[in-house]
């Protein structure tokens, strides 16, 4: 095995720490904005495996990441299940709100919709440096529901949150579909060469701090369910949850509750409870704030060095959420090589 990050998701000791950034591919780089108008839209660009497995590679070439991930998204999967789904410019998605039983149950799900994501996983195969991992990634099935129940993303998703409140088996059936369809892909992408996988769930944070109920029904259980399914086929796939922005002891039950590899943090918890509760049940990674990066200089080597010398080593190096577009790209190029060349302090 020569690629550091699956040695290090294998519990084998590494020389130094891998490192790989969320949202690697995308509009903070230029010759992703020129491939991106290349497509007639942002979905066309998502199911081209030419043009896919092209802006995966780019910052690849540019940056020698240790990972890269497939370029998808994670509305897929409502796509597949043949929802409505456009993503417009300046406003992100939109879909067709599904509001009621009638509605859920005219979906079906055609895998044959999503067959251009393998075949982009397998064309990376083939492209990617020996010493490069490769992701695969979903959406978990919390916040892929958020979305197929309000529609869009900017508005803090009052529907689905008043969904989960008042109609707790239409939430539940909905989960209940996207883990299935959620299984299917990610096998697929198993299949054709996926080596890790990464669950999303951006929106953990929406669930209400009093409602353990709810964590545990929404989150915990439904990824539990999904991690169980896969393994049934792969049992030492490695997966890397990403319960996005939750409370320290949220973090520290979907560790120790979903069967996950490593657990994905946000750029907000303390660097002590990261080391002294986490990093001992579980590999971690994250999670440098992507502002800090947009910003660059000083403070970036400071908070990356604070990571890189107060965490112990089973951590991978990535921010607490995605690259945001107006990062400049040399400061990632400077963030790697502070990852790299790190010395220890005397
Ligand atoms: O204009 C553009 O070029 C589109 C911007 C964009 C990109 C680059 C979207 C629309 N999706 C993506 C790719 C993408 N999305 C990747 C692969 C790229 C990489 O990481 O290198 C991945 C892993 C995702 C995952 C994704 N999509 C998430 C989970 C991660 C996160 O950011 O929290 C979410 C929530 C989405 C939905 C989505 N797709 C696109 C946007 C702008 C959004 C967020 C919408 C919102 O604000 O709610």
């Amino acid at each position: 095995m020569d690629k550091p990050i699956l040695k290090l998701l294998a519990n084998h000791p590494v020389a130094r720490k891998p490192v790989w950034l969320m949202r690697q591919a995308g509009r903070y780089l230029p010759e992703y904005r020129r491939t991106r108008s290349q497509a007639k839209n942002f979905l066309d660009l998502c199911l081209s495996p030419k043009l896919a497995t092209e802006v995966t590679m780019q910052p690849i070439r540019r940056f020698g990441f240790d990972a890269a991930i497939v370029f998808a998204d994670i509305l897929l999967i409502p796509h597949a299940l043949g929802q409505n789904l456009a993503f417009k410019e300046g406003e992100g998605p939109v879909l067709d709100p599904i509001s009621d039983q009638t509605r859920l149950a005219s979906l079906q799900y055609q895998p044959n919709l999503l067959t251009p994501v393998y075949e982009t996983i397998s064309a990376l195969q083939t492209a990617l440096p020996q010493n490069c991992g490769l992701i695969g990634f979903a959406g978990a099935p919390w916040t892929v529901s958020c979305y197929m129940i309000d529609g869009r993303g900017k508005t803090g998703f009052p529907q689905t949150l008043s969904v989960a409140k008042h109609h707790p088996q239409f939430l539940q059936n909905i989960l209940s579909i996207l883990i299935s369809a959620t299984t299917d892909y990610l096998l697929n992408q198993i299949r054709a060469g996926a080596e890790i996988i990464q669950l999303f769930d951006s929106w953990a944070n929406l669930i209400p701090s009093d409602d353990e109920t709810l964590y545990e029904n929404a989150i915990l259980k439904p990824t539990r369910q999904l991690i169980q399914n896969i393994r049934q086929h792969y049992p030492h796939i490695p997966i890397i949850g990403f319960p996005r922005a939750v409370s320290p002891q949220r973090y520290l039950s979907y560790a120790k509750h979903t069967g996950i590899t490593a657990l994905s943090i946000d750029e907000k918890l303390p660097l002590d409870f990261i080391r002294d509760e986490l990093q001992k049940i579980c590999i971690v990674q994250g999670a440098l704030d992507p502002q800090i990066l947009v910003q660059g200089g000083k403070e970036m080597r400071l908070k990356t060095q604070d990571y890189i010398h107060t965490l112990k080593p089973n951590h991978i190096f990535n921010l607490g959420h995605g690259i945001v577009p107006e990062t400049p790209p040399e400061n990632v190029a400077a963030l790697i090589d502070l990852v790299r060349y790190a010395e220890k302090p005397t």
